[in-house]
C-alpha cells in the first residue's frame, strides 16, 4: 500500500446501514455516511441545529474548552444570514490579483527555501509556516505575526497526547482578546478593524462577537490546512507522474484542487445537535443527541463518485462536499483554493520530484472506524529540477 494512500473506513457502512456511532466524552454522536443523506441533513437546520452550546457541534467536541460562541459557523439561520453577508467579501479577497501576487510569493519562498535542505519535516517545516504566513494575508496583518501562530503548533485545540488543551486554547484566547483591544485603540485596515467597526442584525458587533469571528479564522483553517498541503506533498512523492502531468497541463489544476479536496477531505466530520425526535437513515434520533455529517465518506460515496478511491486529476463531475455543504459550507474556501492552486502549480514549475524519508500518519479513532486524515510528522527530500 503506498503511504500517500487515504483509504475509507466507512465504505461497508455506508453501504449497508448508512450511518455509523461512535462516543465523543460521553456524548454520543451518530455519523450520517451517505453523499445524499449529508447533504440534507445539512439543509436543514431547523431539525439539526448549529446553534447550540458554543462548542458542541465540534467532534471531537469543544464544550468544556470554549463558551465563545465561533461566528458564522454556531449560528443558524436567519442570524446566520446576516453574518455570512457581512464577512463573505472580506473572505473573498483571495480572488483579488495583488492578494494572488503575494500568496504566489510566499509559496515560491517556502518552496525555495526547502530546496535547500538535506531533509526537511513537512508538517511543522513547510505546511505549518506556509498556513500561519498565508494567514496573513488573510487577516491582513503583518508578515512577522505568522512567527507567533507557528510557536503554537498545528491545532490550537490539541496538543501531544491532548485532544482538547484548555491551557493552549487559552493561549489563543488572551491573544485574539490583546489584539482586539489593539485595533479597538487604534483601529487599521485587518480583519480585526473591519469587524470592530461593523453592524450586523442592526447593532453594531461586539467585542465577543468578533472574537467569535476570529477564533473560527485561527481554529477552522488550521490542521485543515496543514493536512490538505502535507498530504498533497505526499502524493506527489508517490506520483511524480502527476507532478509532470500538471506541468504539462497547467489547466487541470483547479480539478486537481477539487479532487485533492475530496479525496484528502481534510475535515473527517462536523455536528449537529438535533432540536426534536426524527430519523436518519430509518434509525431514531432523538431530540438534544447529536449526529454528524461525514464529508469523509460522503465524498466516497459510489454512488456519485466513480472510482471513488482514485485521485482522478482531470476529475470532470466533482460535486464534494470537502468544504461542507449548503449555508454552512466553509468560509475559508476561497483562501484555501488559492493556496493549494498555487501550490501546485509552483510544486510543478520547481521540483523534479520528492521522496519520503519517514513518516507518523494521523489516525483518528471514531468508534468503529479508524481514519487516517494526515501526518502527525513527515519527513522528505525535495529534489529541484
Ligand atoms: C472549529 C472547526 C471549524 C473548531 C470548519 O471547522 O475547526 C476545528 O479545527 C476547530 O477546533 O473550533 O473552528
Amino acid at each position: 500500500m503506498k503511504k500517500s494512500m487515504l483509504s475509507d473506513p466507512f465504505e461497508k457502512a455506508r453501504e449497508n446501514i448508512g450511518y455509523g456511532n461512535m462516543d465523543d466524552q460521553g456524548d454520543p454522536v451518530t455519523m450520517l455516511l451517505r453523499l445524499k443523506d449529508v447533504r440534507k441533513t445539512a439543509h436543514n437546520w431547523k431539525t439539526f441545529q448549529s446553534g447550540a452550546t458554543p462548542g458542541r457541534i465540534v467532534v471531537p467536541s469543544e464544550v468544556n474548552i470554549r463558551d465563545v460562541r465561533q461566528i458564522p459557523f454556531e449560528v443558524d439561520p436567519p442570524e446566520h444570514t446576516d453574518y455570512r453577508k457581512l464577512v463573505e467579501p472580506w473572505f473573498k479577497r483571495p480572488l483579488e490579483k495583488e492578494y494572488q501576487a503575494k500568496l504566489t510569493q510566499q509559496i515560491n519562498d517556502i518552496i525555495d527555501e526547502v530546496l535547500q535542505l538535506d531533509s526537511v519535516e513537512v508538517v511543522e517545516e513547510f505546511s505549518l509556516k506556509l498556513q500561519s504566513r498565508a494567514l496573513t494575508l488573510l487577516l491582513n496583518v503583518p508578515y512577522e505575526e505568522a512567527k507567533t501562530w507557528i510557536d503554537w503548533g498545528t491545532h490550537v485545540f490539541r496538543s501531544e497526547g491532548v485532544a482538547l488543551d484548555g491551557d493552549k486554547a487559552n493561549i489563543l484566547y488572551d491573544y485574539i482578546d490583546e489584539q482586539i483591544e489593539r485595533a479597538d485603540k487604534a483601529p487599521s485596515d485587518d480583519l480585526y478593524s473591519v469587524l470592530l467597526a461593523a453592524e450586523v442584525n442592526g447593532k453594531k458587533m461586539t467585542k465577543e462577537e468578533v472574537k467569535g469571528v476570529m477564533i473560527l479564522t485561527f481554529a477552522g483553517g488550521r490542521d485543515t490546512v496543514i493536512n490538505a498541503v502535507t498530504n498533497s506533498i505526499a502524493y506527489f512523492a508517490e506520483h511524480p507522474e502527476s507532478l509532470q502531468r500538471l506541468k504539462d497541463e497547467p489547466e487541470i489544476t483547479g480539478n486537481a484542487v477539487e479532487e485533492f479536496i475530496r479525496y484528502f477531505s481534510p475535515l473527517t466530520h462536523m455536528g449537529r445537535v438535533v432540536t426534536e425526535d426524527t430519523q436518519v437513515c430509518e434509525h431514531a434520533a432523538k431530540a438534544n443527541s447529536r449526529v454528524s455529517l461525514c464529508w469523509a465518506s460522503a465524498n466516497r460515496d459510489p454512488k456519485t463518485f466513480e472510482n471513488p478511491n482514485d485521485i482522478v486529476l482531470d476529475r470532470k463531475i466533482n460535486p464534494h462536499v470537502g468544504f461542507g455543504f449548503s449555508h454552512h459550507n466553509c468560509l475559508g474556501a476561497t483562501h484555501a483554493r488559492q493556496i493549494l492552486n498555487i501550490l501546485i502549480s509552483t510544486l510543478a514549475n520547481k521540483v523534479q520530484s520528492i521522496d519520503i524519508v519517514e513518516c507518523q500518519e494521523n489516525v483518528e479513532t471514531l468508534g468503529e472506524f479508524k481514519r487516517k486524515v494526515g501526518y502527525d510528522s513527515i519527513r522528505v527530500q525535495f529534489h529541484p529540477r
